[in-house]
């Protein structure tokens, strides 16, 4: 199986996030998580690892506004430049916009950082952004790598899908993970909307899914097609009354205008099991087989797993096994996309379980 991977998320490194309550902490998605992905993909030995090809901006762009790319670009340099009497390690902000009209985007730094940053597990530090591109285009790469099996016919010019007994799949191992962060923000770990990106590139083949699997709601990508119908989001993830991403995730949010019906959140209880997982996914499923895309693209997050220190819903390996198999079952050119999954110790074993059914 083709994996998509860029050493550029080192740079990406912040060493701490506020948690609940103001405690300040390791920031758990650390670029420790990839070493550990890499080396159960390099023992399981079926796994081909390759760098990225660079899409250049216009991909990106398409799913994500301009004044927050140039935020993203230009924050850490500025704030540099800025003269303070404190460190200047990671950039957060201290003041959020109230829920509302966004129309006046401020022009200082700060007034920025508020207005573009959604929450304090987000910093931006010196290797942000050239990280978050890496990552985007590594999804971007697997997208490209599965579209040869997901235009609508075979054709001369398209050998791979002549050729091929089953559709593609293809990993993108994303860091930093991209589902919280919506058309405007960064949010939860995300900058840029790896699978967003993906998808949206996917749609010039026709329709595609989304199917997110981390334990979190992916509110970005809620955000980014609530009002489209080409792309069905569906979102399996912690209920957010109890779990972040607090605000959106929930059952009743099923889109808008043109994309009503075309966004399905499945808020799981606490302390969900295998069967009740899998029982929920079942529906989802069903629902993209009715819908019927050109392609799946999914955010994988292992953060599900009972012993991930951030999730507390009870899915075991066998169980994130099953998951992998269900998915697979769909048999669509499939791009999985890295999401969390914050147990070092259990994260490349996880992923290696996640994947086994999609081997050709
Ligand atoms: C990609 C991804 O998985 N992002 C997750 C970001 C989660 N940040 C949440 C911080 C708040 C967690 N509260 C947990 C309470 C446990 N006592
Ligand atoms: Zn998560």
């Amino acid at each position: 199986m083709k994996v998509f991977h860029s050493p550029a998320h080192t740079q990406h490194a912040p060493p701490f996030e506020i948690f609940d309550g103001g405690e300040k902490i390791t920031n758990f998605e650390m670029p420790e998580r990839m070493e550990r992905i890499l080396s159960a993909l390099r023992t399981d030995g079926r796994y081909e690892i390759v760098p990225p090809e660079d899409f250049g901006l216009a991909p990106i762009r398409a799913v994500h506004d301009r004044g927050y790319l140039d935020f993203l670009r230009t924050a850490f340099d500025e704030w540099l430049a800025e003269p303070t009497d404190y460190e200047r390690i990671a950039l957060l902000p201290a003041t959020f916009p109230l829920p509302g009209p966004r129309g006046h985007v401020p022009t200082t730094l700060l007034g920025r950082a508020g207005y573009y940053m959604s929450d304090l597990s987000a910093p931006i530090v010196a290797g942000t952004y050239p990280a978050a591109l890496a990552s985007a285009n590594c999804a971007l790469s697997g997208a490209k790598f599965i579209s040869l099996s997901a235009h609508p016919f075979p054709s001369a010019d398209n050998p791979i899908r002549a050729s091929a007994p089953h559709p593609l799949t293809a990993f993108a191992l994303c860091r930093p993970p991209g589902h919280h962060a919506g058309r405007a923000n960064c949010a939860g770990y995300c900058y840029l909307n790896n699978a967003a990106v993906a998808a949206h590139w996917l749609t010039q083949f026709g329709t595609v899914a989304i199917l997110d699997i981390d334990y979190h709601a992916g509110n970005g990508t809620q955000d980014i097609f609530y009002e489209r119908a080409d792309v069905l989001t569906l979102s399996i993830h912690a209920d957010p009354d109890f779990e972040y991403p607090y605000y959106a995730g929930y059952a009743d949010q099923t889109g808008a205008g043109a994309g009503l019906g075309f966004h399905q959140n499945y808020p799981l209880p606490l302390g969900t099991d295998d069967a009740a997982y899998l029982d929920t996914l079942a529906k989802a499923i069903e629902r993209i087989t009715v819908y019927s895309p050109q392609s799946l693209v999914v955010s994988a997050g292992m953060d599900i797993y009972g012993d991930d220190p951030l999730g507390r819903i009870r899915v075991t390996r066998e169980g994130i096994r099953q998951i992998g198999q269900a998915i697979a079952g769909l048999k669509l050119p499939t791009l999985v996309v890295m999401e969390g999954g914050y147990n070092n110790e259990a994260l490349g074993l996880n992923v290696c379980a996640f994947l086994e059914a999609f081997h050709q």
